[in-house]
């Protein structure tokens, strides 16, 4: 894996990620797979689709799992992120003060499809008894269930933009994330968990990186760009 400055744009990222985004990927090597040998046994972030042992009934339950996580995301996309950036690259007190409660809210509103996803996927609720399958119908939720040591997809989307929230926002606009327990047990086993672990860097670097948006200046970032015109994300 290289590494790159996406803002310095160099050519070679150019060339596989047209806006100079990153991750960008790569395939220098043409691969060559045999259907027969496909295989997809790896660990899914999302609930599955069905589980082998699910009886009948529940098959619904299963696919509506998987479609409200889907939902989790699309708010995270939507509204999390874009408005972490709106906060950040807000310059005056009262566009600060907006944008701030904006971010505030769109992670209250993201505890609450949480919340809902809890009660909609209950085993209890929903008849289901087996393990394999108690485990199968929570396991979108990822660590927001305590016991689940896998992490889930919306771990992985919003992870990055709450850990931000305690170094670059705390520092930038003193920003503080809403209290509660279960919320903040939940951050706890996130950021504690070894595979998250390994995608952070240090607070320093995650400062000096962010600080082209705190001050809003202009800059090469196209997701600076598009906040500053109001375009949705690239
Ligand atoms: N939806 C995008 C998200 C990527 C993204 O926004 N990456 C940021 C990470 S820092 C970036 O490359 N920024 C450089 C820029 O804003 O020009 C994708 O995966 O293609």
């Amino acid at each position: 894996m290289d590494e790159v400055d996406p803002y310095k744009k160099p050519k070679d990222l150019l060339e596989v990620s047209p806006k100079g985004l990153v991750p960008g990927l790569s395939m220098r090597v043409r691969l060559f797979w045999s259907i027969s040998t496909k295989s997809n046994k790896g660990p899914s972030l999302l609930p599955p689709i069905t589980n082998p042992s699910a009886k009948r009934s529940h098959l619904t339950t299963f696919k509506d799992a998987r479609a409200l996580v889907r939902l989790q995301s699309d708010h995270i996309n939507r509204s999390v992120v874009p408005a972490f950036y709106r906060f950040l690259q807000a310059q005056d007190l009262d566009a600060q003060i907006s944008a701030g409660k904006e971010y505030h809210a769109s992670i209250e509103t993201l505890v609450g499809l949480f919340e809902r996803m809890e009660k909609e996927v209950d085993p209890a609720k929903n008849g289901v008894t087996g393990e394999g399958e108690k485990k199968a119908l929570t396991s979108g939720l990822g660590l927001w269930i305590d016991g689940n040591e896998d992490l889930g997809w919306v771990d992985v989307m919003v992870g990055p933009w709450l850990y931000r929230s305690k170094n670059v926002l705390k520092h930038y606009r003193g920003f503080e994330l809403p209290p509660g327990t279960k919320f903040n047990k939940w951050l706890d086993r996130l950021f504690q968990h070894p595979y998250f672990r390994r995608t952070c860097s240090t607070d320093d670097l995650y400062l000096d990186s962010y600080e082209r948006y705190a001050f809003n200046r202009p800059n090469t970032s196209q997701v600076a760009n598009a906040i500053n015109s109001g375009r949705g994300l690239p």
